[in-house]
C-alpha cells in the first residue's frame, strides 16, 4: 500500500501542488518541504489530499456550518464547526459545568439547574438525545436550541444568544422520553413523548396491571419566543397507548399540523425472563408489525383549548385516549419491524420509517394517510380502539437497502441517506424513483446522521455526518472505554468521500443538527454592563462602579461587589459563623473575552462571569475560618493578584 501510495504520489502530487500553488508560486510550503514531497512522506493518497483540503480552516478563517450535537450521558450539547470538525463548546445543560461556573453558585444556573427537579431530588446528569434548532417556517432560525434527557423525561431550553441553558422543565408524566425533542415549523411546540410506559399519575401499579394502567404519552410543550421559555401553563399532552413510542417528526407543508411517532413493543411484552423466560428483546420484537403514531397537533391544540374531556394529571393538560379517538387527533400506520427512526421529507409529502429487524425503509405518503382516514379504510382497530390505517393503502414505496436501517436524512435534491447500523454504512438512495444509489461505510455501528440543514425545508446537500457508536480501530486506545465518533461525508456528488475522523471525548451522542453560521447571531459580550443572562434583561440588582458597599441586615451580609482586571472590589468580606452570603456580582468589563471567575474554596463556589454579567451568590457561611476567593480565568498579567479574603469569624 505505501509503496503504490508513493508511486501515486510522484506522479501526481506535482499536478496537485501546482493546481493549489497556481503556476507562477513556489510549491515549497512554509516549512520547506513541498506539498508533493510531505504527501509522500507521510504516505497520503490523493482522497486524503483532497478531504484534507476539503476540512482544513486556516487560522483566523471561520466554518461554514455549526453542529449542535446532543453530549450523550455527558447531559450536555457539544458545538462543533463543520467542515473542520473543530470542538467549539460543550454547552452545560443537566450537568454542572464547572469552567462555565453552571450549578456551582451562580444564581441564574442554580435556577436552570432547578427547574430539573425530579420529585423533589436533584439529578444532576442527563442522558441528552435529539437537540433541535428553533425553526421559522420550516427552516432553522438560530434562535433557540432545545435537547431531552432520555433519563429523566426532561426538556432545556438554550438560548443561541449566549449559549446557555435558560430553563429545565421535568415530564411527571413520564419516566423516560425518547421522541424528544422535535419542533413543529414555527416552534409553536417542542414534542416530547415518552418511551417506556408507566402509570401516567405517577402511581404504583403492577407490571401485571401493564395494559390497564401503564400509558405512554406525546406532550405538546408550548414555546413562548418572547419569553424564551416553554410555558407549561399552556402546554397539553396526549395519553397514548402503552407502546414505546420512538422517534418523532413534525410534519411541514402539506403535512403542517401533524406529527409522527415511531414505536415498538405494541406488543405491550413485559419481559421477566428470570421467571418468563421471554426477555423483552424477544417479547418486544416478536410481531411484524409496529405503528406509527399520526396525531393531529393543531386539531388536538383545539380540543385543548376546548377544555372538553382534558383532564389534569399530576399538574398537566392531557387528552385522554378516548377523547383522541373520537376527534380523530390519532391514527396508528402499520410500520415494519422493530422500526426506530421517523422522519418526514424535506417537502413534507412522505414519512420515511425503517425498522431495525428489516432490511427496507417504508415510505408513507400524507395525502394517503389523509385519504385513508376520510375514508376508514382501516385493517382494523388495536386494543384501545385506535383506528389502524391500512397499510397498503397509505405506503408509498419499500426501498432495500440493507441490514440494521434506522434513521434518514435528505439533501434537497430528492436524495435520501439512511444510517445502517449492522451493516455499519450510510445508503443513499432517491426519493423520486425509491432505488438504492450507493453505500460508503463508516467505522463503526453508526446511529444517526445528520445532514447541513437536515431537517429544513431545504437541506443544503453538501455535508453529512455519521455518528458512529464504536469506534474499536480507529483512534489510539485509552483504556477499554472507546471514544464514540463523527465521521464527516461529502455528499455533493456520486460517490461519497468521507472526509475526517472526529472522537468525542464525552458520552454517546445520538443526534446533530447542522445549521448555516450565518443564521447564527450570539452576542460576542453581554449587552451592557448589568445584564442578567437568566432573566436576559437588564439586572436590578447590578453594581455599578462606585456602588461597590458591604450591608448587614441582621445575620444577612450583602455584598455588592464588582469586577475588573485585575481586582474585585471589595476584596475583605469578614462575617460571622452563620451569616447568609449574598454576593451581587457584576462584571464592568465591555470586551470580548474579558471573562473574570470567582472561586471560593471549600464552599463550592465557582462562577463564570462573562464580560457585562450580573450574578448573585448566596451561601451560608457555616464554617468559620479563612477562606481566600480567587478570579479563576487568566484575565490579564495581574491575574494572580485578583484575590480577596472571606474572613468568617467563629
Ligand atoms: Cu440513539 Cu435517536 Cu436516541 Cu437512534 S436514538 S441511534
Ligand atoms: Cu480576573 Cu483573572
Amino acid at each position: 500500500m505505501r509503496a503504490k501510495r508513493a508511486v501515486w504520489a510522484a506522479a501526481a502530487f506535482a499536478v496537485i501542488a501546482l493546481a493549489i500553488a497556481g503556476p507562477q508560486s513556489c510549491t515549497r510550503g512554509p516549512a520547506g518541504a513541498s506539498v508533493g514531497e510531505l504527501a509522500r512522506e507521510r504516505g497520503l493518497s490523493e482522497a486524503d489530499v483532497t478531504a484534507a483540503l476539503k476540512t482544513y480552516i486556516p487560522t483566523g478563517q471561520l466554518d461554514e456550518y455549526v453542529m449542535f450535537s446532543s453530549g450523550g450521558h455527558s447531559g450536555q450539547v457539544l458545538v462543533i464547526g463543520v467542515p473542520s470538525m473543530r470542538l467549539l463548546k460543550v454547552i452545560a445543560a443537566f450537568t454542572p459545568e464547572p469552567w462555565q461556573g453552571y450549578g456551582y453558585g451562580a444564581g441564574g444556573t442554580m435556577q436552570a439547574l432547578e427547574g430539573g427537579l425530579v420529585n423533589g431530588r436533584e439529578v444532576l446528569w442527563g442522558d441528552t438525545h435529539h437537540p433541535a434548532i428553533s425553526e421559522t417556517d420550516g427552516e432553522y432560525d438560530g434562535q433557540f436550541l432545545f435537547i431531552d434527557d432520555k433519563a429523566n423525561a426532561r426538556v432545556a431550553v438554550i438560548s443561541l444568544k449566549d449559549f446557555e441553558t435558560k430553563q429545565i422543565l421535568h415530564n411527571p408524566l413520564m419516566g423516560s422520553d425518547h421522541g424528544a425533542t422535535f419542533v413543529t415549523p414555527n416552534t409553536e411546540y417542542v414534542i416530547q413523548s415518552s418511551q417506556y410506559a408507566v402509570p401516567l399519575d405517577g402511581s404504583y401499579a403492577d407490571l401485571s396491571e401493564y395494559q390497564e394502567r401503564y400509558r405512554g404519552a406525546v406532550t405538546f410543550w408550548k414555546f413562548d419566543r418572547a419569553a424564551g421559555r416553554i410555558d407549561p401553563a399552556r402546554s397539553f399532552t396526549l395519553e397514548l397507548p402503552p407502546y414505546w413510542q420512538d422517534l418523532a417528526d413534525a410534519g411541514k407543508g402539506p403535512s403542517m399540523g401533524w406529527a409522527f411517532l415511531g414505536s415498538f413493543n405494541t406488543e405491550m411484552a413485559t419481559g421477566g425472563i428470570e421467571t418468563t423466560g421471554v426477555p423483552f428483546e424477544a417479547g418486544a420484537s416478536a410481531n411484524d408489525m409496529d405503528y406509527l403514531h399520526a396525531i393531529n397537533w393543531q386539531r388536538a391544540e383545539q380540543v385543548y383549548r376546548s377544555g372538553n374531556g382534558v383532564r389534569r394529571i399530576q399538574g398537566m393538560s392531557v387528552i385522554p385516549l378516548d377523547v383522541s379517538i373520537s376527534e380523530g387527533l390519532l391514527y396508528l400506520v402499520p410500520e415494519p419491524k422493530s422500526p426506530h427512526g421517523a422522519d418526514v421529507t424535506p417537502d413534507g409529502r412522505m414519512i420515511v420509517t425503517a425498522g431495525k429487524l428489516d432490511p427496507h425503509v417504508s415510505v408513507y405518503s400524507f395525502a394517503k394517510i389523509q385519504d385513508a382516514i376520510a375514508n376508514e379504510t382501516f385493517s382494523g382497530r388495536d386494543p384501545f380502539g385506535v383506528a389502524i390505517l391500512d397499510f397498503d393503502a397509505v405506503l408509498e414505496a419499500q426501498v432495500e437497502l440493507g441490514l440494521g436501517p434506522l434513521h434518514t436524512q435528505f439533501d434537497g435534491r430528492g436524495g435520501a441517506y439512511t444510517s445502517l447500523f449492522i451493516e455499519t454504512a450510510v445508503a443513499k438512495w432517491s426519493l423520486e424513483d425509491f432505488t438504492l444509489k450507493e453505500k460508503i461505510g463508516v467505522h463503526y455501528n453508526i446511529g444517526h446522521l445528520a445532514a447541513a440543514e437536515g431537517d429544513t425545508r431545504s437541506p443544503d446537500g453538501n455535508y453529512l455526518v455519521a455518528l458512529n457508536k464504536w469506534s474499536i480501530d480507529r483512534f489510539m486506545p485509552v483504556g477499554p472505554l472507546h471514544p464514540q465518533n463523527f465521521q464527516l461525508i461529502d455528499v455533493t456528488g456520486e460517490p461519497m468521500q468521507l472526509l475526517y475522523d472526529m472522537p468525542i471525548g464525552i458520552g454517546e451522542p445520538h443526534y446533530a443538527q447542522i445549521i448555516k453560521a450565518d443564521k447564527l447571531e450570539p452576542w460576542l459580550v453581554y449587552p451592557e454592563v448589568g445584564f442578567n443572562p437568566h432573566a436576559m434583561a437588564s439586572d436590578p440588582d447590578a453594581v455599578g462602579s462606585g456602588e461597590e458597599r458591604i450591608e448587614r441586615d441582621g445575620n444577612t451580609v450583602d455584598v455588592y461587589m464588582t469586577a475588573i482586571r485585575s481586582h474585585f472590589n471589595p476584596e475583605h468580606i469578614k462575617v460571622r459563623q452563620g451569616d447568609r452570603v449574598r454576593i451581587y456580582l457584576t462584571s464592568l468589563e465591555t470586551i470580548r473575552d474579558g471573562t473574570h471567575g470567582l472561586a471560593i474554596d471549600k464552599y463550592n463556589i465557582n462562577v463564570s462571569l462573562e464580560p457585562g454579567e450580573s450574578e448573585v451568590i448566596e451561601f451560608v457561611a457555616d464554617q468559620a475560618g479563612v477562606y481566600p476567593f480567587y478570579c479563576s480565568e487568566f484575565c490579564s498579567a495581574l491575574h494572580l493578584e485578583m484575590v480577596g479574603y472571606l474572613l468568617v469569624e467563629p
